[in-house]
């Protein structure tokens, strides 16, 4: 599989054709603004600012010659933006997951969201997990949560990714 990425800048029509609506979902601090920043500006920063309620992204990309809009809802992993939530994610077609490799209470966030969707939504989204920031992955502490990551997604069928949005 090829894919090319663009700027969004032209041939606006063609690409509003096949749009993929992303929602970033996960704990604050888990790296949801820092994987989409990556991919969309291909940068990193060490303090961004916390996201506060949900940030609007858009990016197209070419995938085997197909043109594609990837629309991308940032979301904020803090509680108080909780009642939020659902307005983004009910209309995804992705839901990227992120956790943290190095705090286990990532984990049980995004089994909160998970079951949230599974309750309130006709059709849940497909679900992508991140296990973000293997730049700082320590076998002896964090092994444990790696596995335990990793049999979650597979009991959901997701797809699991490793990933580092400073080290990409
Ligand atoms: N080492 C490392 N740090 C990361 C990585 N991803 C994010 N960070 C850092 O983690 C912190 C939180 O990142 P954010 O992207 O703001 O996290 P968030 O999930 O968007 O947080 P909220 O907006 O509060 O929900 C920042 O200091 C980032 O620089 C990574 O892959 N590796
Ligand atoms: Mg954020």
């Amino acid at each position: 599989m090829t894919i090319l990425f663009e700027d969004f800048s032209s041939d606006e029509d063609v690409y509003e054709q096949t749009i993929i609506k992303v929602v970033m979902l996960g704990q604050s601090g888990s790296g949801k603004t820092s994987i989409v920043l990556r991919f969309i500006k291909d940068t990193f920063t060490e303090n961004p600012k916390t996201t506060v309620g949900a940030n609007f992204f858009i990016r197209k990309i070419v995938i085997d010659k197909k043109p594609l809009c990837v629309r991308v809802w940032d979301t904020s992993g803090q509680e108080r933006f909780n009642s939020l939530i659902p307005l983004y994610y009910r209309n995804a077609n992705i839901a990227i997951l992120v956790t943290d490799i190095k705090d286990n209470s990532s984990l049980t966030k995004i089994k909160y969201w998970v079951n949230e969707m599974k309750e309130t939504v006709k059709q849940i989204p497909i679900i992508g997990i991140a296990i973000n920031k293997t730049d700082q992955y320590d076998e002896t502490l964090n092994s444990q949560t790696l596995e335990q990551i990793q049999e979650y997604g597979k009991s959901l069928d997701a797809v699991v990714l490793e990933t580092s949005a400073k080290k990409w």
